[in-house]
Protein backbone atom coordinates (compact mmCIF):
# COMPACT_ATOMS: atom_id res chain seq x y z
CA UNK A 1 0.00 0.00 0.00
CA UNK A 2 1.36 3.47 -0.76
CA UNK A 3 2.37 5.31 2.20
CA UNK A 4 -0.02 8.25 1.27
CA UNK A 5 -2.78 6.10 1.28
CA UNK A 6 -2.10 4.18 4.04
CA UNK A 7 -1.80 7.86 6.45
CA UNK A 8 -4.96 8.93 5.22
CA UNK A 9 -6.73 6.24 7.03
CA UNK A 10 -5.57 7.77 10.32
CA UNK A 11 -7.40 10.40 12.18
CA UNK A 12 -5.26 13.67 11.18
CA UNK A 13 -6.99 16.94 10.26
CA UNK A 14 -5.80 18.70 7.09
CA UNK A 15 -4.24 17.82 3.46
CA UNK A 16 -1.03 15.73 3.18
CA UNK A 17 1.78 18.04 2.35
CA UNK A 18 4.60 15.94 2.95
CA UNK A 19 5.67 12.20 3.94
CA UNK A 20 9.76 11.83 4.73
CA UNK A 21 11.72 9.04 6.70
CA UNK A 22 12.58 10.70 10.04
CA UNK A 23 15.04 9.95 12.97
CA UNK A 24 18.18 7.22 13.03
CA UNK A 25 16.53 4.25 15.02
CA UNK A 26 17.54 0.62 14.46
CA UNK A 27 14.51 -1.09 14.42
CA UNK A 28 11.08 0.48 13.07
CA UNK A 29 10.55 2.59 10.40
CA UNK A 30 9.95 5.83 11.05
CA UNK A 31 8.16 8.96 8.92
CA UNK A 32 7.55 11.95 9.59
CA UNK A 33 4.02 13.45 8.45
CA UNK A 34 3.05 17.20 7.45
CA UNK A 35 -0.49 18.64 7.33
CA UNK A 36 -2.25 21.59 6.41
CA UNK A 37 -4.91 23.45 6.18
CA UNK A 38 -5.93 27.23 5.94
CA UNK A 39 -5.01 28.08 9.04
CA UNK A 40 -2.80 25.87 10.72
CA UNK A 41 -0.12 22.83 10.12
CA UNK A 42 -0.32 19.59 12.09
CA UNK A 43 2.98 17.25 12.14
CA UNK A 44 2.83 13.25 13.33
CA UNK A 45 4.78 10.11 13.18
CA UNK A 46 4.18 7.44 11.25
CA UNK A 47 5.83 4.29 11.82
CA UNK A 48 6.05 0.53 10.75
CA UNK A 49 6.68 -1.85 13.71
CA UNK A 50 9.69 -4.12 13.05
CA UNK A 51 8.13 -7.76 12.97
CA UNK A 52 11.64 -9.14 12.43
CA UNK A 53 12.10 -7.65 15.94
CA UNK A 54 8.40 -7.83 17.82
CA UNK A 55 7.20 -11.12 17.32
CA UNK A 56 3.51 -9.65 18.61
CA UNK A 57 3.66 -5.79 17.04
CA UNK A 58 -0.33 -6.32 18.35
CA UNK A 59 0.95 -6.41 21.85
CA UNK A 60 3.26 -3.65 21.15
CA UNK A 61 0.36 -1.56 20.17
CA UNK A 62 -1.86 -2.89 23.44
CA UNK A 63 0.75 -1.96 25.65
CA UNK A 64 1.59 1.47 24.26
CA UNK A 65 -2.13 1.68 24.70
CA UNK A 66 -1.74 1.16 28.05
CA UNK A 67 1.16 2.84 29.13
CA UNK A 68 0.10 6.15 27.21
CA UNK A 69 -3.16 6.02 28.77
CA UNK A 70 -1.95 5.39 32.60
CA UNK A 71 0.86 8.64 32.18
CA UNK A 72 -1.53 11.11 30.34
CA UNK A 73 -3.66 10.31 32.95
CA UNK A 74 -0.83 11.28 35.84
CA UNK A 75 0.87 14.02 33.72
CA UNK A 76 -2.73 15.93 33.43
CA UNK A 77 -3.14 15.29 37.62
CA UNK A 78 0.29 16.47 38.19
CA UNK A 79 0.00 19.36 35.79
CA UNK A 80 -3.88 20.38 37.23
CA UNK A 81 -2.48 20.01 40.77
CA UNK A 82 0.97 21.84 40.18
CA UNK A 83 2.96 19.40 41.05
CA UNK A 84 5.10 19.53 37.96
CA UNK A 85 7.87 21.99 37.20
CA UNK A 86 7.62 21.98 33.73
CA UNK A 87 5.51 20.50 30.65
CA UNK A 88 5.86 16.90 30.88
CA UNK A 89 4.65 15.38 27.50
CA UNK A 90 4.14 11.70 26.39
CA UNK A 91 3.15 11.05 22.19
CA UNK A 92 -0.34 10.31 22.02
CA UNK A 93 -1.77 7.50 19.61
CA UNK A 94 -3.94 8.94 16.66
CA UNK A 95 -6.70 6.73 16.26
CA UNK A 96 -7.95 5.12 12.72
CA UNK A 97 -10.87 7.04 11.04
CA UNK A 98 -12.92 4.44 10.13
CA UNK A 99 -12.92 2.13 12.77
CA UNK A 100 -11.21 4.19 15.91
CA UNK A 101 -8.31 1.57 16.14
CA UNK A 102 -4.93 2.22 17.18
CA UNK A 103 -3.21 1.03 14.48
CA UNK A 104 -3.80 -0.35 11.16
CA UNK A 105 -3.01 -3.79 9.57
CA UNK A 106 -1.40 -3.65 5.55
CA UNK A 107 -1.90 -6.24 3.01
CA UNK A 108 1.96 -8.11 4.32
CA UNK A 109 0.93 -8.23 8.02
CA UNK A 110 3.16 -5.06 8.66
CA UNK A 111 1.33 -2.80 11.76
CA UNK A 112 1.34 0.66 10.74
CA UNK A 113 1.02 3.63 13.63
CA UNK A 114 0.52 6.90 13.91
CA UNK A 115 1.48 9.13 16.80
CA UNK A 116 1.57 12.91 17.88
CA UNK A 117 4.91 14.29 17.17
CA UNK A 118 6.58 16.71 20.38
CA UNK A 119 6.86 19.80 18.62
CA UNK A 120 9.06 22.63 19.28
CA UNK A 121 11.28 19.70 20.80
CA UNK A 122 14.35 17.38 19.45
CA UNK A 123 16.33 14.47 20.49
CA UNK A 124 20.13 14.45 19.53
CA UNK A 125 22.35 11.60 18.80
CA UNK A 126 24.96 12.34 20.98
CA UNK A 127 25.16 14.33 24.38
CA UNK A 128 25.28 17.54 23.91
CA UNK A 129 27.24 18.30 27.12
CA UNK A 130 26.59 18.40 30.60
CA UNK A 131 23.44 20.40 30.89
CA UNK A 132 21.91 18.57 28.03
CA UNK A 133 23.06 15.04 29.88
CA UNK A 134 21.50 16.41 33.54
CA UNK A 135 18.09 17.21 31.63
CA UNK A 136 18.40 13.45 30.15
CA UNK A 137 18.34 12.17 33.35
CA UNK A 138 15.82 14.33 34.76
CA UNK A 139 13.55 13.03 31.94
CA UNK A 140 14.28 9.65 32.54
CA UNK A 141 13.81 9.74 36.18
CA UNK A 142 10.30 11.60 35.66
CA UNK A 143 9.31 8.47 33.74
CA UNK A 144 10.35 6.11 35.81
CA UNK A 145 8.28 7.99 38.38
CA UNK A 146 5.21 8.00 36.15
CA UNK A 147 5.43 4.37 35.11
CA UNK A 148 6.22 3.21 38.80
CA UNK A 149 2.72 2.91 39.61
CA UNK A 150 1.93 0.50 36.91
CA UNK A 151 -0.03 -2.61 36.66
CA UNK A 152 2.87 -5.12 35.16
CA UNK A 153 0.47 -7.49 34.81
CA UNK A 154 -1.67 -5.63 31.91
CA UNK A 155 1.55 -5.29 29.41
CA UNK A 156 2.27 -7.99 27.42
CA UNK A 157 6.05 -9.30 27.13
CA UNK A 158 7.17 -7.51 24.15
CA UNK A 159 10.09 -9.15 23.21
CA UNK A 160 10.73 -12.14 25.14
CA UNK A 161 14.41 -12.32 26.28
CA UNK A 162 15.48 -8.84 25.96
CA UNK A 163 18.22 -7.46 27.61
CA UNK A 164 18.67 -10.79 29.37
CA UNK A 165 22.46 -11.00 28.75
CA UNK A 166 22.95 -14.45 29.25
CA UNK A 167 20.63 -15.47 26.89
CA UNK A 168 22.42 -13.13 24.38
CA UNK A 169 25.70 -15.24 25.36
CA UNK A 170 23.98 -18.15 24.56
CA UNK A 171 22.54 -17.02 21.01
CA UNK A 172 26.33 -15.82 20.09
CA UNK A 173 27.27 -19.52 21.09
CA UNK A 174 24.54 -21.22 18.72
CA UNK A 175 25.55 -18.26 15.57
CA UNK A 176 29.17 -19.42 16.28
CA UNK A 177 28.39 -22.73 15.41
CA UNK A 178 27.26 -21.95 11.77
CA UNK A 179 29.58 -21.80 8.72
CA UNK A 180 29.23 -18.22 7.34
CA UNK A 181 30.21 -16.91 11.20
CA UNK A 182 33.28 -19.39 11.74
CA UNK A 183 34.51 -17.99 8.56
CA UNK A 184 33.78 -14.17 9.39
CA UNK A 185 35.67 -14.94 12.65
CA UNK A 186 38.39 -16.65 11.20
CA UNK A 187 38.98 -13.81 7.98
CA UNK A 188 39.16 -10.66 10.48
CA UNK A 189 41.70 -9.58 12.86
CA UNK A 190 38.66 -7.43 14.40
CA UNK A 191 35.87 -9.81 14.79
CA UNK A 192 38.69 -12.27 16.65
CA UNK A 193 39.75 -9.39 18.85
CA UNK A 194 36.01 -8.87 19.56
CA UNK A 195 35.22 -12.64 20.69
CA UNK A 196 38.75 -12.55 23.06
CA UNK A 197 36.81 -9.88 24.76
CA UNK A 198 33.55 -11.38 25.10
CA UNK A 199 35.25 -14.97 26.28
CA UNK A 200 37.41 -13.14 29.38
CA UNK A 201 33.81 -10.80 30.51
CA UNK A 202 31.42 -14.04 30.36
CA UNK A 203 31.32 -13.81 33.98
CA UNK A 204 30.52 -10.43 33.29
CA UNK A 205 26.65 -11.04 31.85
CA UNK A 206 25.79 -12.65 35.09
CA UNK A 207 25.81 -9.73 37.18
CA UNK A 208 22.08 -8.56 37.53
CA UNK A 209 20.71 -11.87 36.40
CA UNK A 210 22.37 -13.40 39.76
CA UNK A 211 21.20 -10.62 41.59
CA UNK A 212 17.59 -10.71 40.68
CA UNK A 213 17.55 -14.37 41.15
CA UNK A 214 18.88 -13.84 44.95
CA UNK A 215 16.04 -11.23 45.65
CA UNK A 216 18.99 -8.60 46.00
CA UNK A 217 17.19 -6.44 42.89
CA UNK A 218 13.71 -6.39 42.64
CA UNK A 219 11.90 -5.86 39.00
CA UNK A 220 9.92 -2.49 38.68
CA UNK A 221 8.36 -1.04 35.73
CA UNK A 222 11.60 0.02 33.16
CA UNK A 223 11.99 2.02 29.81
CA UNK A 224 14.53 -0.78 27.75
CA UNK A 225 15.69 1.50 25.64
CA UNK A 226 16.41 5.24 27.34
CA UNK A 227 19.30 5.73 24.49
CA UNK A 228 19.82 9.60 23.87
CA UNK A 229 17.87 9.57 20.86
CA UNK A 230 15.05 8.99 22.28
CA UNK A 231 14.90 11.78 25.26
CA UNK A 232 13.33 14.86 23.72
CA UNK A 233 14.48 18.26 25.13
CA UNK A 234 12.67 21.40 25.06
CA UNK A 235 14.07 23.73 22.01
CA UNK A 236 12.88 26.68 24.29
CA UNK A 237 13.46 25.79 27.57
CA UNK A 238 16.38 23.76 27.13
CA UNK A 239 14.40 21.02 29.48
CA UNK A 240 13.75 17.45 29.14
CA UNK A 241 10.39 17.56 28.49
CA UNK A 242 9.67 13.20 27.03
CA UNK A 243 10.80 10.29 26.47
CA UNK A 244 9.50 8.58 23.35
CA UNK A 245 9.47 4.71 22.15
CA UNK A 246 7.58 2.83 24.33
CA UNK A 247 8.02 -0.17 22.69
CA UNK A 248 9.95 -2.20 25.39
CA UNK A 249 8.56 -0.33 28.22
CA UNK A 250 7.83 -3.24 30.69
CA UNK A 251 8.67 -4.88 34.35
CA UNK A 252 12.53 -5.07 34.37
CA UNK A 253 15.42 -3.83 36.56
CA UNK A 254 15.65 -0.16 36.26
CA UNK A 255 19.06 -0.86 35.84
CA UNK A 256 19.08 -1.70 32.81
CA UNK A 257 17.63 1.51 32.13
CA UNK A 258 20.39 3.43 34.19
CA UNK A 259 23.50 1.57 32.27
CA UNK A 260 21.77 1.53 28.73
CA UNK A 261 20.81 5.67 29.44
CA UNK A 262 24.89 6.21 30.32
CA UNK A 263 26.57 3.90 27.87
CA UNK A 264 24.51 6.41 25.40
CA UNK A 265 24.79 9.41 27.41
CA UNK A 266 28.83 9.59 28.10
CA UNK A 267 30.43 8.67 24.49
CA UNK A 268 30.29 11.59 23.45
CA UNK A 269 31.73 10.19 20.13
CA UNK A 270 28.83 8.47 19.47
CA UNK A 271 27.34 4.58 18.52
CA UNK A 272 28.66 4.80 14.76
CA UNK A 273 32.11 6.57 15.64
CA UNK A 274 34.98 4.68 13.30
CA UNK A 275 37.75 6.09 15.04
CA UNK A 276 37.57 4.41 18.15
CA UNK A 277 40.24 6.90 19.96
CA UNK A 278 37.68 9.08 20.08
CA UNK A 279 35.58 6.59 22.11
CA UNK A 280 35.39 7.31 26.22
CA UNK A 281 33.23 7.16 29.13
CA UNK A 282 33.06 11.16 30.05
CA UNK A 283 32.65 10.88 33.70
CA UNK A 284 31.55 14.57 33.97
CA UNK A 285 28.17 14.18 31.77
CA UNK A 286 27.76 10.89 33.85
CA UNK A 287 27.69 13.10 36.80
CA UNK A 288 25.84 15.64 35.42
CA UNK A 289 23.08 13.08 34.08
CA UNK A 290 23.13 10.93 37.39
CA UNK A 291 22.11 14.80 39.32
CA UNK A 292 19.23 14.88 36.79
CA UNK A 293 18.34 11.45 37.17
CA UNK A 294 18.14 11.74 40.94
CA UNK A 295 16.69 14.17 41.50
CA UNK A 296 13.23 12.89 39.69
CA UNK A 297 13.79 9.32 41.04
CA UNK A 298 16.39 9.03 43.48
CA UNK A 299 13.88 8.30 46.54
CA UNK A 300 13.18 4.92 44.42
CA UNK A 301 16.38 3.25 45.00
CA UNK A 302 17.27 0.93 48.15
CA UNK A 303 20.75 0.67 48.72
CA UNK A 304 21.09 -2.85 47.29
CA UNK A 305 20.17 -1.05 43.84
CA UNK A 306 22.90 1.28 44.30
CA UNK A 307 25.26 -1.28 45.03
CA UNK A 308 24.59 -2.66 41.42
CA UNK A 309 24.45 0.47 39.75
CA UNK A 310 28.52 0.12 38.75
CA UNK A 311 27.70 -3.47 37.57
CA UNK A 312 24.74 -1.85 35.45
CA UNK A 313 27.07 0.81 33.78
CA UNK A 314 29.76 -1.76 32.42
CA UNK A 315 27.49 -4.20 31.50
CA UNK A 316 25.05 -2.94 29.24
CA UNK A 317 27.71 -1.47 26.63
CA UNK A 318 29.27 -5.16 26.81
CA UNK A 319 26.00 -6.24 26.14
CA UNK A 320 25.03 -4.10 23.07
CA UNK A 321 28.41 -4.70 21.29
CA UNK A 322 27.47 -8.48 22.30
CA UNK A 323 24.27 -8.13 20.22
CA UNK A 324 25.95 -6.03 17.50
CA UNK A 325 28.57 -8.33 17.31
CA UNK A 326 26.59 -11.48 17.15
CA UNK A 327 24.04 -9.95 14.40
CA UNK A 328 26.97 -9.19 12.60
CA UNK A 329 28.13 -12.90 12.51
CA UNK A 330 24.52 -13.72 12.02
CA UNK A 331 24.43 -11.51 8.59
CA UNK A 332 23.08 -8.13 9.74
CA UNK A 333 19.26 -9.36 10.78
CA UNK A 334 18.33 -7.47 13.64
CA UNK A 335 19.72 -4.23 13.33
CA UNK A 336 19.33 -2.04 10.47
CA UNK A 337 22.41 -1.74 8.42
CA UNK A 338 23.87 0.51 5.79
CA UNK A 339 27.07 -1.43 4.88
CA UNK A 340 27.86 -5.22 6.18
CA UNK A 341 30.56 -3.85 8.59
CA UNK A 342 28.35 -1.79 10.09
CA UNK A 343 27.50 -3.91 13.09
CA UNK A 344 30.81 -5.31 13.35
CA UNK A 345 32.17 -1.26 13.52
CA UNK A 346 28.82 -0.79 15.94
CA UNK A 347 30.27 -3.57 18.34
CA UNK A 348 34.41 -2.28 18.57
CA UNK A 349 32.70 1.53 20.17
CA UNK A 350 30.67 -0.43 22.50
CA UNK A 351 33.89 -3.04 23.70
CA UNK A 352 35.75 0.59 23.65
CA UNK A 353 33.31 2.13 25.65
CA UNK A 354 33.17 -0.80 28.05
CA UNK A 355 36.96 -0.97 28.44
CA UNK A 356 36.99 3.05 29.15
CA UNK A 357 34.79 2.39 31.90
CA UNK A 358 37.21 -0.80 33.40
CA UNK A 359 39.88 1.90 33.63
CA UNK A 360 37.87 4.26 35.43
CA UNK A 361 36.24 1.63 37.93
CA UNK A 362 36.92 3.33 41.06
CA UNK A 363 36.77 6.37 40.01
CA UNK A 364 32.66 6.42 38.92
CA UNK A 365 32.28 4.14 41.72
CA UNK A 366 33.48 7.14 43.85
CA UNK A 367 31.09 9.48 42.48
CA UNK A 368 28.33 6.66 42.42
CA UNK A 369 28.55 6.45 46.36
CA UNK A 370 28.57 10.33 46.64
CA UNK A 371 24.85 9.93 44.97
C1 LIG B 1 17.71 -0.26 19.15
O1 LIG B 1 15.00 1.32 18.15
P1 LIG B 1 16.23 1.97 18.64
O2 LIG B 1 17.15 2.36 17.56
O3 LIG B 1 15.87 3.09 19.58
C2 LIG B 1 17.53 -1.39 20.15
C3 LIG B 1 18.17 -1.02 21.49
C4 LIG B 1 19.62 -0.65 21.29
C5 LIG B 1 19.73 0.46 20.25
C6 LIG B 1 21.17 0.78 19.94
C7 LIG B 1 14.19 -3.12 20.46
O4 LIG B 1 17.00 0.88 19.58
O5 LIG B 1 18.08 -2.10 22.38
O6 LIG B 1 20.22 -0.22 22.50
O7 LIG B 1 19.09 0.07 19.01
N1 LIG B 1 16.11 -1.70 20.34
C8 LIG B 1 15.65 -2.96 20.29
O8 LIG B 1 21.26 1.87 19.11
O9 LIG B 1 16.37 -3.93 20.11
MG1 LIG C 1 13.63 1.28 19.88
Amino acid sequence: MELSILINKFNVKGRLVSLTPFGNGNINDTFLAIYRNTFTETQVILQRVNRNVFPKPEAIMANMHEITRHCHEKLEADAAAGRDDRVWQMPRIIKTKDAGEDYVTDEKGDVWRVITRIMSAHAFDVAQGPEHAQECGAALGHFHYLISDMDPAILIDPLPGFHITSGYLAKYDATLEGEGARELLSSSMEAKRMAKFIEERRDLALCLERALAAGELKKRMFHGDPKVNNIMIDDVTGKGTAMIDLDTVSPGLVHLDFGDALRSICNPAGEEETNLAKVMFDEDLATAFCKGYMKEAGAFLTDADRNYLYDSIRLLPFELGLRFFQDFLNGNVYFKTSHPQQNLNRARVQFRLCESIEARERSIRNSLAKL
